[in-house]
């Protein structure tokens, strides 16, 4: 067993900080870790919290941490967005604010940023949900930005995805045309006291009759005013009964192995991809002069670096 496995298994929060970085670094004994932690994972519920940038993503992962641990529930947070206020970013007051959960054992809070995500933020983010999930968190919130092709990625590693709507946004539009509507398990209308409300719920549902007509499962919309700290008890009844769906369906076993499928071609891909460029590099990269000079091109180039790559080492 990797020593950083040993101690997380002993809840030692400092090896859990140290095996993420480990992690998003790539070190070469990476995999042994992370195939040390995998049969550890506990089974957290892992919730994707995703929407346009000021929707009230961090100030509902605030309240929602306050809410979870009055349940006894303990939380890990990981925030994947350069300018969150998690990892430094905008917004004073929500930093200040979670300096109320850095001192409590039962949270624990990490920013990913795009730095230091050699294998890909999806990727470096899955590790890092897993080795929170075998450290023993209850629920992991994996908190996003924005509605770009990484994200969607990074939120199909969740088991439940929320994603937050504010009225008078347009936001609605933006979310159909990004795809994020084939992913989203709950829409949370947030700022629901400012004006809007009833078109931004009549405008999702049309969305819904649209998209959703034909499938078992339509999301459910709750409301929220995260300032205020309303909704949030119908925010986790929506959580907990998606939770369910996903298991009597069957539905969360199908999105585990897709899941999982993904992980491995992730993997296969990149550390093939770091054999050949040190093996390249070694070598001298004996094709790049070829490009520079014209004589070959990149499909050909990419052909014999495959071919030399098939080749016995001992020849
Ligand atoms: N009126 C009102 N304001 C809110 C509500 N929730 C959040 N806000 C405010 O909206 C602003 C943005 O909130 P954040 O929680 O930082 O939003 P975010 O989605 O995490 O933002 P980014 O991480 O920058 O994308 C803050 O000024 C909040 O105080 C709400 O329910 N009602
Ligand atoms: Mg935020």
């Amino acid at each position: 067993m990797h020593p950083l496995a040993k101690r997380i298994q002993q809840k030692e929060e400092r090896a859990l900080a140290k095996a993420i970085t480990l992690a998003e670094n790539s070190e070469a004994d990476k995999l042994e870790l992370l195939k040390s932690i995998y049969p550890m994972q506990k089974g957290a519920h892992w919730i994707g919290i995703t929407g346009s940038p000021g929707a009230g993503k961090s100030s509902l992962v605030n309240r929602l941490i306050s809410f979870l641990r009055n349940k006894g529930l303990t939380v890990a947070v990981v925030a994947v967005d350069p300018t969150s206020p998690f990892s430094g970013g905008s917004i004073l007051g929500d930093r200040v604010r979670m300096a109320d959960h850095f001192t409590d054992p039962g949270v624990f809070i990490r920013s990913m940023g795009t730095r230091g995500s050699l294998g890909g933020l999806s990727r470096s983010t899955k590790e890092t949900v897993r080795l929170m999930d075998a450290y023993g968190f209850d629920v992991i919130l994996i908190e996003t930005v924005g509605v770009g092709q990484s994200e969607l990625d990074i939120m199909k590693l969740a088991d439940s995805v929320a994603v937050v709507l504010n009225p008078g946004s347009g936001d609605v539009v933006q979310v159909f045309k990004a795809g994020i509507m084939e992913i989203a398990d709950l829409f949370v209308v947030n700022k629901a006291d400012m004006p809007g409300v009833p078109k931004l719920l009549a405008e999702i549902e049309a969305m819904l009759d649209l998209v959703k007509h034909d499938s078992p499962y339509r999301p459910p919309v709750v409301q929220t005013i995260s300032t205020e700290n309303k909704g949030l008890e119908e925010l986790w009844d929506a959580l907990l009964a998606h939770k369910a769906y996903l298991i009597e369906s069957g539905e969360g076993s199908i999105r585990k192995l897709a899941n999982l499928k993904r992980e491995v071609m992730e993997v296969v891909q990149h550390e093939i991809f770091q054999q050949v460029w040190t093996d390249e590099k070694e070598s001298g990269f004996s094709w790049l002069a070829d490009l520079e000079q014209g004589n070959t091109d990149p499909y050909t180039a990419a052909e014999q670096i495959l071919l030399q790559r098939n080749q016995p080492a001992d020849k």
